[in-house]
């Protein structure tokens, strides 16, 4: 093996401080994931202490070690929660399921490689949201979309892997409390559309039994036309007959091999994706369709609800993309099966640096909803820039829709407290590969464990997530400096990029880099419609109107530009370059500021990172440094291009009298 095991690395403890503890287990009774549960509790023993501990199995309560015990408790803590106590010599950890002590091991070596466990200590943890899903969008040939840490580690030329390194990821998952896995990409393409034949299942079977043993379902993601694509008919019309029974044929032999399957992530009608549109069908029609054929397996559909139509806005500037799910969503509220639940990207666009909350989150009483996030960094500097995206999706979660009086926050909609859902949830695509470290970028790795730890429990802080994981990845002593570049990471990446919200200005295609014009004059564009004068989408009533899909306090908020937050200014109105900010600053002058700020807060970064020279292993010390020096270089590019053409368009000149070209 000679890949990392990133905040699952046990490192050796010379203070000796839990190595009694960790010198005997002792639990009654068997199963595949107190297995797990027993062997993470070995490895980290031999890691930690160069011990093996004895494994009892007993039903007496013992006096010292740890002690794992399922079902017996007098709490209500559901069936993936724990308790943790420690008292003398004894850690006990209870879950009323096996899967809930599992993720009570995982707790216990948390705190004890970060905050500690002092005697005494008792600590309940119940997950906040029921479905905890990583999307990869894995190619059969290896490739990813959007992927920025090397290859696939699911597929390789046609063909699903079985390495070890699958045992590696699934233990990274349970440890964060993930229970859901989508392997391949939602644009389904190539050999991937025969994931679902016969073909397949020997790898798809290993895959499904790793998960299992650490509470993790597998998920496919689907092809909409395969009745068309593999199944020979000429149509995927979801209400014809030969289409439904295709599909019981084929979901019937894959459940009958992989019974404990979790579902089905499905992206139809979207970016050229065939779906039940074509056939003047509704989304609803088109979901249940599956959904109906899943049920009695208790598998679940992910609808997404990133859908539009590429064109909409060109040559027509009161059509506007961001109102696409909603519009289509809404009329539906009410119309999909229980089994079926819609997924929704956090923002109306296309996860930018910086938007608005989607409008659909709490728009819809009686429909169940999953958020989405994208920890890779498609536009937020594709892991070669730090971007610490948890405080971004703490904002998401915190904020109120207004759909209720109360519990009408994002983290309360899509934990299910706001209206009944039967399925609710957060899935992030995932930011992972081959690549030795996981991610890339060493600090990219904070995105993949931030999701995991915020999804569990939505009111852990940015910073203390920060800090769990770099005790658990680095160590203490580089528990400051790293947890401070972290934190200003994603407002310097805002800074230096596209300004107040406005979003994009990136090379199209992949995205990568500076272009301020590059989707302006494009018919599948999006628009910043900068002219000498103003720049921003009017987005309020008197422009595309889409404000309208707010609840009325939050569309009040969005329709003034003076209750606007600033930050979102230029996504919900077109301001002269004159208006004057809350600083006092222009909206001229405060482009060019931000973006030099920006560009210092990276230098700074690096000159922290430089100093912690000896204290990070040299490895991953060296390969930050390098991302960094790019960084600092990538953001001037940054900076220059954005302030010299709103230098050009505008010809007023930096107050600072800093060089514009
Ligand atoms: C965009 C990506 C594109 C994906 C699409 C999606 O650029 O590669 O196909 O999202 O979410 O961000 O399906």
């Amino acid at each position: 093996m000679n890949w990392e095991q990133a905040w699952l690395k046990y490192e050796q403890d010379e203070t000796g401080t839990y190595a009694s503890f960790l010198s005997s287990i002792t639990l009654k009774g068997h199963s595949e994931v107190l297995d797990t549960a027993v062997k993470e509790l070995q490895l980290a023993a031999a890691a930690m202490y160069g011990i093996i501990p004895h494994v009892n199995e007993s039903e007496k309560i013992p006096h010292e070690g740890i002690h794992l015990v399922v079902g017996d408790n007098d709490m209500a803590i559901g069936t993936e929660g724990y308790k943790i106590e420690s008292y003398g010599g004894l850690i006990t950890v209870y879950g009323e399921s096996d899967v809930g002590v599992l993720y009570g091991v995982f707790g216990v070596l948390r705190l004890m490689r970060s905050g500690g466990i002092p005697d005494g200590y008792q600590g309940v943890e119940i997950p906040d949201n029921p479905l905890r899903m990583l999307n990869h969008w894995d190619n059969m040939d290896g490739s990813i979309e959007r992927g920025y840490s090397g290859e696939s580690f699911f597929f390789k030329s046609g063909e699903v892997i079985v390495s070890e390194r699958i045992m590696d990821y699934t233990r990274l998952n349970a440890s964060i409390g993930i229970n859901g896995v989508v392997i391949n990409n939602v644009n389904v393409a190539g050999a991937a559309i025969d994931l679902i034949t016969e073909k397949y299942r020997e790898p798809l079977k290993t895959y499904s039994d790793i998960f299992r043993a650490h509470g993790i379902k597998l998920y496919l993601s689907l092809d909409y036309a395969a009745p068309m694509d593999i199944g020979g008919l000429d149509t995927c019309d979801p209400l014809d007959e030969q289409v439904i029974t295709w599909w019981q044929r084929t979901l019937d032999a894959l459940y009958s091999e992989l019974p404990d399957m979790g579902g089905f992530l499905i992206k139809a009608d979207s970016e050229g994706r065939p779906g039940p549109f074509s056939y003047g069908r509704t989304h609803a029609e088109g979901a249940n369709m599956l959904g109906k054929i899943v049920a009695p397996y208790g598998g679940i559909i992910l609808w997404r609800c990133f859908v539009y139509n590429c064109t909409q806005d060109w040559r027509d500037t009161t059509q506007d993309r961001a109102s696409a799910s909603y519009d289509h969503f809404i009329p539906l509220d009410g119309a999909f099966d229980d089994n079926v639940i819609l997924q929704i990207k956090n923002g109306p666009m296309d996860f930018q640096v910086r938007e608005p909350v989607s409008p659909l989150l709490g728009a819809m009483k009686a429909t169940n909803q999953v958020l989405e996030f994208q920890a890779a960094q498609e536009y937020t500097g594709q892991q070669r820039h730090v971007c610490y995206l948890v405080p971004m999706w703490k904002e998401v979660l915190d904020f109120r829709t207004h759909c209720a009086s109360e519990n009408d926050r994002v983290r309360d909609v899509v934990a299910g407290r706001t209206y009944a859902m039967k399925h609710s949830g957060i899935a992030a695509v995932a930011n992972t590969g081959n690549d030795s470290n996981w991610t890339g970028h060493d600090l990219a790795a904070a995105n993949y464990y931030g999701f995991g730890r915020l999804i569990w429990k939505t009111s852990l802080t940015s910073e203390e997530i920060a800090e769990e994981w770099v005790c658990q990845t680095f160590n203490r002593e580089a528990v400051d400096v790293i947890c401070n570049m972290l934190m200003k990471s994603w407002p310097a990446y805002e800074k230096y990029t596209s300004p107040l919200g406005i979003g994009w200005m990136v090379n199209p295609g992949h995205h990568y880099g500076p272009n301020v014009d590059g989707y302006e004059y494009d018919m599948f564009g999006t628009y910043h419609r900068a002219d000498h004068l103003a720049m921003g989408v009017d987005r309020t009533e008197a422009g595309t109107g889409y404000i309208d899909q707010y609840f009325p306090k939050n569309k009040r908020m969005y329709s003034s530009t003076v209750t606007c937050p600033e930050s979102l200014l230029l996504f919900f109105h077109r301001i002269p370059y004159s208006y004057q900010l809350s600083t006092g600053k222009t909206l001229i002058q405060h482009i060019y500021d931000a973006h030099y700020e920006g560009v210092e807060t990276v230098s700074e970064m690096l000159e922290q990172w430089t100093a912690l020279e000896g204290t990070v292993e040299a490895l991953p010390y060296m390969r930050v440094k390098k991302r960094l020096e790019h960084q600092l270089d990538h953001a001037g590019l940054w900076r220059d291009v954005v302030n010299s053409y709103f230098y050009r368009k505008t010809l007023i000149e930096d107050e600072k009298g800093r060089k514009l070209y």
